[in-house]
């Protein structure tokens, strides 16, 4: 199974704040915003490389209330690296294949995720501690232009 790495989130509690500093720290910038209702979150990707297969990205996530899980993450463990996010061909046959491997999905079926991407979550608690999401990239979005 291919994969590179798609994002590495972080959960904060002021995303225009966090754009601010990533913008000045690592002169990144700013290439799509959302509000993912579903996930309960308003989040920027900051472009970082293209590479084979789609590109890298930071993802700033700032929760729409505290009762989603970014909110409920940040007021256990504070602000810092909530997931980092494979990018996969294919997310269907991938959740099918690591599955295989004993690791629990918290997703049955994939979900809309951040540009157009369907998305799929692992439990942090089969992979080291570390939250991880599955990303197939929008068709058109193999790679930021
Ligand atoms: C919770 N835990 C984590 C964690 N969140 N460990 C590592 N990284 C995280 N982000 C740990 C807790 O510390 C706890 O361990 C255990 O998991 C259970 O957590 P909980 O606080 O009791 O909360 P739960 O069980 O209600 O939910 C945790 C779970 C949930 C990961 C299952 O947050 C979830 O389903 N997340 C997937 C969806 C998501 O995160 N969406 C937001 C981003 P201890 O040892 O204390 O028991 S959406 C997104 O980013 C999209 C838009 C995109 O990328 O495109």
């Amino acid at each position: 199974m291919f994969m590179r790495i798609d994002h590495v989130a972080i959960a904060c509690h002021d995303l225009e704040e966090k754009i601010a500093l990533f913008e000045r720290i690592f002169e990144l910038t700013v290439v799509a915003r959302e509000i993912n209702e579903e996930q309960g979150v308003k989040e920027a990707m900051l472009h970082v490389v293209d590479g084979d297969g789609g590109g890298s990205y930071i993802q700033l996530l700032e929760p729409l209330s505290p009762d989603t899980p970014v909110g409920k993450f940040l007021a256990k463990r504070g602000e810092g690296v909530h997931h980092v996010a494979f990018g996969v061909p294919d997310v269907t046959e991938a959740m099918g294949e690591i599955g295989g491997r004993g690791v629990r999905l918290l997703d049955e079926k994939p979900r809309h995720g951040s540009m157009g991407s369907s998305i799929a979550f692992l439990h942090p608690k089969d992979v080291g501690g570390m939250l991880t999401e599955l990303v197939q990239a929008r068709p058109t979005d193999q790679g930021h232009n």
